[in-house]
């Protein structure tokens, strides 16, 4: 894989950015491999003492990404997972959490970070998760594309 933020992109020195994650708790198996992808990239990034914030859902994720956005972080990823079940729930949830990140990320200028997995089954979910065995690894992907947005913000804003 390559492009912008990609895990194959040579990683830029973000030490300078305020960088929030905000992870929702459901499908803990899933969401234990997108933060620790999400960590990997802090460290390959150089982002000094960023702040991890849990949730208790996908449906969450926009209010307190946009609290932290208001509040100065310039870079804050949102991971989570959502998995279809057998009622329209799964549409609401991720709808709600989808339009509700990119409307923040407008609104507030922050560069926010799209680590939400929407998925049919638990297995296209592990299989994004950055687990071994896994083919992607978005929750690396997700922070790493904010980071990158972020230090693009910066120039432009300058
Ligand atoms: C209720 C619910 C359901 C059914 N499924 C998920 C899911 O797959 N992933 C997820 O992150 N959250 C789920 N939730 C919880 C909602 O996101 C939310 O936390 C609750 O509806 C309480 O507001």
């Amino acid at each position: 894989m390559s492009g912008a933020g990609s895990p194959d992109e040579k990683p830029v020195d973000c030490h300078d950015l305020r960088v929030a994650v905000v992870a929702a708790s459901w499908h803990e198996q899933v969401m234990d491999g997108l933060l620790a992808g999400a960590r990997r990239a802090l460290v390959d990034y150089r982002v000094e003492a960023p702040s991890i914030v849990r949730v208790p859902g996908s449906f969450e994720l926009p209010v307190v990404a946009g609290a932290l956005a208001e509040h100065g972080y310039e870079a804050v990823v949102a991971l989570g997972v959502v998995i279809r079940g057998g009622t329209p729930h799964f549409e609401y949830v991720c709808s709600a959490a989808t339009n509700g990140l990119s409307q923040i990320a407008v609104s507030t200028g922050a560069a926010v970070g799209f680590g939400l997995l929407t998925c049919d089954t638990e297995e296209q979910a592990l299989d994004r998760a950055g687990l071994e065995g896994s083919s992607e690894d978005k929750g690396y992907e997700a922070t790493a594309a904010a980071l990158v947005t972020a230090r693009t913000l910066r120039r432009i804003r300058r």
